[in-house]
């Protein structure tokens, strides 16, 4: 081990650090977080997801994963940072506190737990699971081509060898099932889906799997609009946002596309810094800055589905 154990949120932390983390954030703050496990990884590890906000009856939520692609180390710091935002400064710095307040957010530091191991032990540039398949010597599903969104339709492939491997049914992955169980088991709350990913600078909305837009694409494009705007006034780093379609790439099976057909009106996949130079190879010095900003942005939307 090159540096000694002990979580910091201005590192990127290995995933026996985030685990530990999750239950002492949650064993610290009763009053704000509780901690659950919605469901376990192809290797059989838990996967935690952190409810954050004052308790209260029939609050709205928002849901915010981290961690869909193992080498994409910002995504779970992100996560990380956020939850130690809201321990820190409830009380003290009112945005936040009314937030935590009058929403819940649902926080799932790391959806790919066995990939994300595996970018730490083997192979940092991993991006998918950790899966077998019966007559392929390769491994792994990409996440977020998994779900039952236009499944496999474009910008996905049906050969286990590749990035893109859409698994060999939609929701075929655990991690995929676990995480859709849980939010089709609490849609009544959920108003917003925040996916945060790495790296190009975007702030993407749906879809991606088709090269349509849903009803309220131009609320989306508002939205998004303000919230990388809010983004840049920190250190004026410069968004794009738009459809994933025509402003990433057509891709099918992504969540925040499956998100929005389930009827969450505010669906979001964040792509964190940088824009290439060091790509998913982001320096920890970036870290504090990058979480900054992107709170910002997070909290721009938080702001907007209270009120609307
Ligand atoms: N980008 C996303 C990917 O899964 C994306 C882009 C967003 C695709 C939404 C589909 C839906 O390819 C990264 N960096 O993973
Ligand atoms: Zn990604």
């Amino acid at each position: 081990r090159v540096r000694a154990t002990g979580h910091s949120y201005e590192k990127y932390n290995d995933w026996e650090t985030i685990e530990a983390w999750t239950q002492q954030v949650a064993t610290e703050n009763p009053d704000l977080i509780s901690r659950s496990v919605i469901g376990t990884t192809f290797e059989g590890r838990a996967i935690y997801l952190l409810k954050v906000g004052k308790a209260g009856q029939n609050k709205p939520a928002i849901f915010m994963d981290c961690g869909f692609h193992a080498r994409e180390w910002i995504s779970p710091a992100f996560c990380q940072w956020f939850v130690r935002e809201a321990v820190r400064t409830y009380g003290s710095e009112s945005h936040l506190t009314e937030l935590l307040d009058k929403l819940d957010f649902y926080v799932l530091p790391v959806v790919n737990v066995d990939g994300y191991i595996y970018t730490w032990t083997k192979n940092r540039l991993w991006r998918k699971t950790r899966s077998t398949y019966d007559g392929s010597s390769c491994f792994g599903t990409d996440l977020n081509r998994n779900f039952d969104a236009g499944w496999c339709k474009i910008g996905a492939s049906q050969n286990p060898c590749d990035e893109t491997y859409c698994g060999t049914a939609a929701e075929s992955e655990k991690e995929t099932k676990a995480l859709a169980d849980f939010i089709r088991n609490n849609l009544s709350s959920i108003k917003a889906y925040l996916t945060i990913h790495s790296y190009s600078q975007m702030m993407l909305y749906p879809y991606s799997y088709d090269y349509k837009v849903g009803t309220n694409s131009a609320e989306l494009n508002t939205l998004a609009k303000a919230a990388v705007k809010e983004l840049a006034t920190l250190h004026g780093t410069k968004y794009t946002y738009g459809p994933g379609a025509t402003t990433i790439y057509p891709a099918a099976g992504g969540s925040d596309d499956w998100a929005y057909d389930q009827g969450i009106r505010y669906s979001f996949t964040f792509e964190l810094r940088d824009k290439g130079r060091y790509g998913f190879l982001l320096p920890e010095s970036q870290i504090q800055a990058t979480c900054e900003e992107t709170m910002l942005a997070v909290k721009h939307v938080a702001s907007y589905v209270l009120e609307h």
